[in-house]
Order: structure tokens, then C-alpha cells, then sequence
């Protein structure tokens, strides 16, 4: 077993302890043996047997060394199975729901012996929360909702847990002599925002066709496998711990460019594409483009092959949705899609002065070492209390050490003043213009009161972009990816005021939230509207990473010139709403 699965099961034993009212410093030391297996570099399977290397580890005391054994030899702990003998596994499934934690799961337990979704589902459709402690009709209705988008996202995953456990899959697969390329397809290749499974091809020698047993055990063997589906002769299928299907397929070389075309999807493309081929006098498949008649095979081995033999360019995975790329392909007139370098300037970013991790000279050190020419520091505003947001007084102190920060940068990178101002229930903001006025980059977003009407918030979010000081409109629909559907909003009529005002709407990168989603984005453009990408870091490992979200952008057909940050400094600052 793996860090990592480790790491998940001492914390669902903590939640399972907190839920049974366990004692606080026992759930505390649990949490924290989690995070140290999550965050050590030694292979704790390794050395299960010696509690003193064990103990060595920051944070395994020697209980838990106890526990890591058991775990190494067992695959679980005494404590999560009579734990999960009391409760149920399917308790677990309820700490899913937003805003679920422990100590409400261990009060629907007391209260009404709901362990299950369906079980809080049925409770909650017969009326029987209603009356239990800190169970008003609003918290109930939250639940209701969370159940229901719960179930419409189960089963998929983000795009960003979806490339980590790509990535840990690819680095066992090629550690193996024989297996030369390995090149996740499906959803992943195309950048969707989340994947269902991932679609993992592999070639090289060992993949040759009826000698592909040493490989395909090696696959087989992969320490982070919870459950094998399915082993045959050249695909493996197997459940992580996290629930994600992995689908791997070895393939010889010469079919690998026709199967890395089938697999990248999507179904729509390969529909459109398979007509094509059709009228072309071809038969395509996950093998290869061959001859109807005779089956002769015209192409197979690369992707380029493929399509240059149905008369087409080749085109970047993230545009194959149907959606037009064919016929462009075929046209010759695919668009230039913007890429990461394109990328100059990061300019919605949190410090420590409310909810992020670093001090500003931090995130202006990482966004240089990442290469930008620029970063903006936007911090939160007073109205959401709980990030310790600026109110007026410290909102200019705030900047005053952001321009000395810029300073001492000595043009090495600049540093653009600014703040993410929250836009209060009735559309006013949360600052005054006159603070707003010593602001480089002013960017309004919504944080809470997600329930509003379709009207209200339409109205609040189009009075806060008349603000003459609003630069940019942040996380334009509050979507949280698989947790929170985007609050009710004529998204339309928002963009439409925004490119007439010259107020940019911000794809946020962050894997989270990736918002604008693709479709928007497309709109956004349609309609006039310049477009920004940030990765709204809270710490400055993230400054810069807009891989998520570049993706994103390019699955809307954005070219460079598309998006602001793009421009130099300068040019950046110029681009934006002039101000009044
Ligand atoms: P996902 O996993 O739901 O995020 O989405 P995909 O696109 O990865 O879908 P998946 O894993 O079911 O299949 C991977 C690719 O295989 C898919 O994008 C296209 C291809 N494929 C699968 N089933 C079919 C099919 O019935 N017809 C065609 N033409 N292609 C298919
Ligand atoms: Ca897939
Ligand atoms: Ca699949
Ligand atoms: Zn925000």
C-alpha cells in the first residue's frame, strides 16, 4: 500500500472516530498521522517493521507506528473496521455532502439513525429533520440541494486528481523495460474539467502482441490498486482508492497513433470523423484507417497519419468535440490556441494578510521564478470575516507595502496593486470608491448569499460592473467543481454589459473551480468581452499554474490575443477599464 492510501484511511478513521464522539485528542493525532504520511517522502511500507525509523517521521508517535504496521500488513486498521461495523460504510459517503462534517453526521446519528445518503435523503423528503438542534428549514434545504448535486457529479473526479493519479500510474508503467510511451487519452488528453476514468495507453516492445504477459503483470501490480475489474491479454482495469476506474491498454506500436485517436474521444468526434472516413472510401477504427474495399491499411501508426489521410490537419485534443474542429481541420483554418508561455502576468492572488499562506515579497519571488512580467495582490475585503478581509483602513496600508514590495522588486517583475471586493447582497461593493481609486486591479466577485433569485443576482452582479472602478468581474458563476452548481444568473446579459463597459471576466484557473467553464468562455468571446486568467493562488506554490485552465481556454477556440494577460505590463494595465 502506498503513502497515500494510507494517508486516506487514517483520516477516515479520524472522521469515523470524531463522529462517534471520540475523544478530541485522539481524532487530533489520526489527522495528523495523515498529513505526515501524505506529506513524508519515505516509503512507509518499507520500514512498517521498524517503529524507531517509523517514529522518525514528523508527526508518528509510537501508537501510530503501531497502527502503520497493522495497516502495512493488514490493509486496515482494528479501530475504522469496528468503527465501520457500528456505523455503516456508507457513512463515510455522507462527509461528501458540502458542508457535512463529523459532529452533524454523529447528530443525524443520535437524532435519527441516518448512517446513508439515501438515508438523509428519505429522512429529509418525510419531514423528520425538522425540529432537531441546528436543523432550521434553510440548513435543511442546503442539505436537500448538496444531495442532489452530489449525485448529478458522483463518480467523476477533477481534472487536477485526475492528472496526479495519471501521473503516479505513468511513472510505475515506465519504470518497467519494454513499455516506452505511455499517453493518458480520454477526457484527460481533451482537458475536460472533470474525468469519469482515465483512459491510459501504453507501447513499446513489451506490448507486442502475444507478448504482453510480463507487462500487463506488471501493470497488474501496481501498489496503488484498491481492486482489480478486469486483467486480460492487453488491458487492465482496475478501482483506485480514491473510486477512479483506470482503464490501461498495451498496444503495439504500429496501431498506436489510431488507438491514441479512438481513445482521446470524444464519442462525437469520432462519430463525424468515422463518416468522413466513410465517404472517403475508409473504414476507421481503434486499430486503424483502412481501405473499405480490400481492407488495405492506409494509416495507423501516428495520429497525423490519420488525419492527414482524411484530407485534415491534425488538431490539439481539447478542440475534438464536434463542435466545428473538423471542418476547420479539413479547411486548413484551425485557430493558433493560446498555450501556457503565452502567458505574462497572474493577477488575482491572495497573501497573509487575509486568507493566503505568504507575504507579498513571497508571491512576487514565485510569480519571478515562474517568469511572469507581472502579479497583482488581491486580497479579500471586510464582508467575508472569516478570511480576515481588509476594510478600508487596511486595504491602503495594503497597498502601500504591495508598491514597496514593487520597489524592491526593482523592475524584475512588477507588482500591481489591488483587491478582490466582495459584492454585497444588493450589488453595492464592499469598499469605498475612494479606496477603490488607489487600485491598480480592482476585481468583484460574489462569496456568499449563492441563493438568490435569478433576478437579484443578475441585478446585483450587473449593478457591481457599473461601478466605475470594477476592472474585472472574478469567478463570474461561483461554481465549485463537484460541490456547488453555479448560482442562478443571466450569464448573457452580465457578459453582454460587461464587453460594452470594458469589464474583463476572469476564467479562474484554479482546479476547483475553473470558472468561466469552456461554453461560457466561448459566449465571452461571441460577445465582445475581454477575458482574463488567474490562478487565484493562496500560496505561492500555485502562482502561475494555469495549466487547468489554460485548457479550458483552449477548448473555447481562445487564441493569444484573446486574453489580456497575455500583454506585456504596460500594455496589461492600458487594456483594462480606463479609469474614471
Ligand atoms: P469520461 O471518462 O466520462 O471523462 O469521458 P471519456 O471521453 O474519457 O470517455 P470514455 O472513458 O468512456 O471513453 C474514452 C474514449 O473512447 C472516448 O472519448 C471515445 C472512445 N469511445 C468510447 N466508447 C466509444 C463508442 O461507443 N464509440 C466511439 N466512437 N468512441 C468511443
Ligand atoms: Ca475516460
Ligand atoms: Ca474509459
Ligand atoms: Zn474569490
Amino acid at each position: 500500500m502506498d503513502n497515500r492510501a494510507m494517508a486516506h484511511l487514517l483520516a477516515e478513521t479520524a472522521d469515523l472516530l470524531e463522529i462517534d464522539g471520540g475523544d478530541s485528542f485522539r481524532v487530533l493525532s489520526y489527522r495528523r498521522a495523515a498529513e505526515a504520511a501524505e506529506q513524508t517522502t519515505v516509503d512507509i511500507s518499507a520500514i512498517a517493521n521498524e517503529p524507531k525509523k517509523l517514529q522518525e517521521i514528523p508527526g508518528i508517535g509510537k501508537s501510530m507506528a503501531a497502527n502503520l504496521r497493522a495497516i502495512a500488513e493488514t490493509g486496515t486498521l482494528p479501530l475504522r473496521e469496528e468503527l465501520l461495523t457500528r456505523y455503516g460504510s456508507s457513512i463515510l459517503e455522507l462527509l461528501k455532502l458540502p458542508g457535512m462534517g463529523p459532529k452533524t453526521i454523529a447528530l443525524l446519528w443520535a437524532a435519527a439513525k441516518i448512517s446513508s445518503i439515501d438515508q438523509l435523503s428519505e429522512a429529509i423528503g418525510a419531514g423528520r429533520l425538522a425540529g432537531l438542534p441546528r436543523m432550521g428549514a434553510k440548513q435543511i434545504e442546503k442539505i436537500r440541494k448538496g444531495i442532489e448535486d452530489y449525485r448529478r457529479s458522483a463518480g467523476r473526479y477533477r481534472i487536477d486528481e485526475a492528472e496526479e493519479a495519471a501521473e503516479r500510474i505513468l511513472a510505475w508503467l515506465t519504470s518497467f523495460p519494454g513499455i516506452e510511451q505511455v499517453t493518458p487519452a480520454g477526457s484527460l488528453r481533451r482537458g475536460r474539467e472533470t474525468a469519469g476514468d482515465l483512459d491510459l495507453l501504453v507501447t513499446g516492445a513489451a506490448c507486442s502482441p502475444e507478448k504482453t504477459g510480463p507487462a500487463v503483470d506488471h501493470v497488474a501490480a501496481y501498489p496503488g490498486i484498491h481492486d482489480m475489474i478486469a486483467k486480460g491479454e492487453n488491458k487492465v482495469s482496475f478501482h483506485l482508492a480514491s473510486g477512479m476506474q483506470v482503464d490501461v491498454r498495451l498496444l503495439p506500436s504500429e496501431s498506436y497513433g489510431a488507438a491514441l485517436q479512438y481513445f482521446t474521444g470524444s464519442k462525437a468526434h469520432n462519430v463525424a470523423l468515422r463518416q468522413r472516413a466513410l465517404k472517403m472510401g475508409y473504414t476507421l477504427s481503434e486499430w486503424s484507417l483502412a481501405r473499405l474495399e480490400g481492407g488495405a491499411v492506409v494509416a495507423a501508426a501516428t495520429e497525423e497519419d490519420i488525419y492527414a489521410a482524411l484530407q485534415m490537419d491534425w488538431m490539439p485534443p481539447e478542440l475534438r468535440e464536434n463542435l466545428g474542429e473538423i471542418e476547420a481541420a479539413a479547411n486548413h483554418s484551425l485557430p493558433r490556441l493560446i498555450e501556457e508561455s503565452d502567458l505574462r502576468g497572474d493577477v488575482h492572488m491572495h497573501t497573509t494578510a487575509t486568507d493566503g499562506r505568504n507575504s507579498i515579497r513571497e508571491m512576487a519571488e514565485a510569480g519571478l521564478a515562474r517568469g511572469l512580467a507581472y502579479v497583482a495582490i488581491t486580497d479579500h475585503s471586510k464582508n467575508l470575516a472569516m478570511t480576515n478581509g481588509l476594510d478600508e483602513k487596511r486595504a491602503l496600508e495594503h497597498i502601500q507595502r504591495i508598491r514597496e514590495v514593487d520597489r524592491e522588486m526593482e523592475g524584475r517583475i512588477r507588482v500591481f496593486t489591488g483587491i478582490e471586493v466582495d459584492i454585497l447582497a444588493d450589488g453595492q461593493l464592499d469598499l469605498d470608491d475612494e479606496v477603490l481609486a488607489h487600485m491598480d486591479v480592482v476585481i468583484a466577485s460574489i462569496h456568499t448569499r449563492f441563493e438568490q433569485s435569478r433576478e437579484e443576482m443578475t441585478d446585483r452582479v450587473l449593478r457591481a460592473i457599473e461601478n466605475p472602478y470594477v476592472r474585472i468581474l472574478g469567478h463570474p458563476t461561483g461554481r465549485l467543481l463537484l460541490r456547488r452548481e453555479p448560482f442562478a444568473l443571466d450569464l448573457g446579459a452580465v457578459l453582454r454589459r460587461a464587453a460594452e463597459l470594458g469589464v474583463a471576466v476572469e476564467h479562474n484557473a484554479a482546479p476547483e473551480r475553473l470558472d468561466l467553464c469552456d461554453r461560457d468562455l466561448r459566449l465571452a468571446k461571441e460577445l465582445g468581452c475581454r477575458i482574463a486568467i488567474n490562478t487565484d493562488s493562496h500560496d505561492a506554490r500555485n502562482i502561475g499554474k494555469m495549466t487547468y485552465g489554460v485548457r479550458q481556454l483552449r477548448r473555447a477556440w481562445l487564441g493569444p490575443g484573446d486574453v489580456l494577460n497575455t500583454l506585456p505590463a504596460d500594455e496589461f494595465l492600458a487594456a483594462l477599464r480606463p479609469r474614471p
